[in-house]
C-alpha cells in the first residue's frame, strides 16, 4: 500500500523506483492538507510517500523505498552504476541544501531576504552547476549511465525548472535541460504520474 501524492519529488523518484523494479502497489493518493487517519497511524510524521508493506513494516522515507525496491530487482542496475557513497552524497545536497533553496525559490513572496530571480540565481550557482559539469563529464550524474542518484535528482530539478519555465530555458544548463527532457520524456515517468482520484477511507 502506498500512500502518495502525485506532484511530491519524494513521492515520484520513490514510485519511479517501485515501477523499475516492479513492485506493483495498491496507491492511495492523499491530500497533503488533509491526510488520512489509516497513513498517520502508521507513520505519524504525516510525509508521504508511505509504503506500507504486507509484512507490516513501514517504510516512510523515499530513499528507503527506493533503496528497498531496487534490492528486490534492480533491472537498471541503479544501486550499482555508480559507487554508494558518492550517489548517496549527491542526494544529501539535493535533499538537504537544494530543496530548501527550492522552496525558497518557489515562494519567493514568503521568503524577501532575496528576489526571486536572486532565489533562482543561487539554486543555479549552489547546486545546479555542479549538476550540470557532471554532466560535461559524463551522460549521467555519477557515470556513465543512470543511477539512484539521477532517479533521485530528477523530480527536484523538474519541480525548480516548472517555477520559470522560461528563465530556467536561459540558463547556461543545456546538458541539464537535455538530462532532465530525457527522464520527463522516459515511459516510466509516464506511468508513474498516472492520476487518480484522491483515496476516501471507508472507515472514516
Ligand atoms: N524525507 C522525506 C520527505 C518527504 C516530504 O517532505 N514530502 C512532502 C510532500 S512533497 C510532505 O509530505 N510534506 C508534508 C506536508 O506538506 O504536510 C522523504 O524523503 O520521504
Amino acid at each position: 500500500m502506498l500512500y502518495s501524492f502525485r506532484r511530491c519529488p519524494y513521492a515520484i523518484r520513490a514510485r519511479m523506483a517501485l515501477a523499475a523494479a516492479g513492485v506493483v502497489v495498491v496507491h492511495r493518493e492523499v491530500r497533503l492538507s488533509d491526510k488520512p487517519a489509516a497513513m498517520l497511524a502508521i507513520s505519524a510524521k504525516g510525509t508521504v510517500p508511505v509504503l506500507h508493506l504486507g509484512d507490516g513494516r513501514v517504510l516512510d522515507e523515499s530513499l528507503d523505498i527506493m533503496r528497498w525496491a531496487l534490492a528486490g530487482h534492480d533491472p537498471q542496475g541503479w544501486l550499482t552504476a555508480a559507487p554508494e557513497g558518492e550517489q548517496g552524497e549527491l542526494i544529501r545536497r539535493n535533499d538537504e541544501d537544494f530543496k530548501p533553496l527550492l522552496d525558497r525559490y518557489k515562494y519567493a513572496s514568503c521568503h524577501p531576504q532575496r528576489s526571486r530571480a536572486e532565489w533562482r540565481e543561487l539554486g543555479v550557482s549552489a547546486h545546479l552547476a555542479d549538476l550540470e559539469a557532471r554532466l560535461a563529464r559524463a551522460p549521467a550524474l555519477c557515470g556513465s549511465r543512470a543511477s539512484l542518484a539521477d532517479v533521485a535528482l530528477f523530480p527536484f530539478v523538474r519541480q525548480f525548472a516548472g517555477v520559470e519555465p522560461e528563465a530556467f530555458g536561459q540558463t547556461p544548463l543545456a546538458r541539464l535541460r537535455r538530462w532532465l527532457d530525457g527522464w520527463l520524456a522516459s515511459a516510466l515517468f509516464a506511468a508513474v504520474m498516472d492520476k487518480h482520484a484522491i483515496w476516501q477511507d471507508p472507515a472514516a
